[in-house]
């Protein structure tokens, strides 16, 4: 599924984030930046080492910030790196660090000049978001976003299961009728 906002695409796909070929993707990594399970092992394992040797020189990213790296051995030049929140009940700031963490991502890609950005789903996995909440937050951040600035030319969401994707285009058609 594929929409125009402000002259920007934002798309749903179903794949793996390794392979894609936008000028970057977006790992959804730990505070240490020190590597775990999931899509940051999957990146890893896909774009070598250099990518770890450039994230321990950052000593770590705070909740809702984000960090960027080289792509390594990755068909992306970037990888921007994001810390999403572990979520509890909701009530700890989860959704405010959830969008923060998209922001900042998106943030980082503007002032290095990419134009075109890959995101997984951030905080849905280990961190346990609930991804009906998450894709609404993830998506709406990325509207406000590209209604605000200019410069990047697409933003595709790279979902890993179809029910991850059923629920990212149920939450996209709901925003793109403006509900
Ligand atoms: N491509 C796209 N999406 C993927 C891929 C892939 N190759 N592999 C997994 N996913 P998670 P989190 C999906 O757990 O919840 C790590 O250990 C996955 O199905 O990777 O933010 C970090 O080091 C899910 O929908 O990230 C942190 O400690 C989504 O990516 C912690 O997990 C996110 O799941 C971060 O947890």
């Amino acid at each position: 599924m594929r929409v125009m906002v402000n002259g920007v695409e934002i798309e749903l796909v179903r794949g793996d984030i390794t392979a894609e070929s936008s000028d970057a993707i977006v790992n959804a990594a730990n505070s240490a930046l020190a590597g775990g399970g999931g899509v940051d092992h999957a990146i890893h394992r896909a774009g070598g080492d250099a990518i770890m040797r450039e994230c321990a020189r950052f000593g770590g990213c705070p909740t809702g910030s984000a960090v960027i790296t080289t792509g390594g051995e990755l068909k992306a030049r970037y990888v921007i790196h994001t810390v999403g929140p572990i979520y509890v009940d909701g009530q700890r700031g989860e959704p405010q660090l959830l969008a923060s963490a998209y922001a900042s991502s998106l943030r980082l890609a503007l002032d290095n000049g990419i134009k075109t950005i890959s995101f997984p789903s951030i905080s849905t996995g280990v961190y346990g978001y609930p991804i009906g909440f998450a894709a609404r937050i993830a998506l709406e951040t990325v509207f406000d976003f590209v209604m605000a600035n200019k410069g990047l030319r697409s933003v595709r969401f790279v979902l890993f299961s179809e029910r991850d994707l059923a629920v990212y285009s149920k939450a996209l058609e709901r925003l793109a009728k403006g509900g």
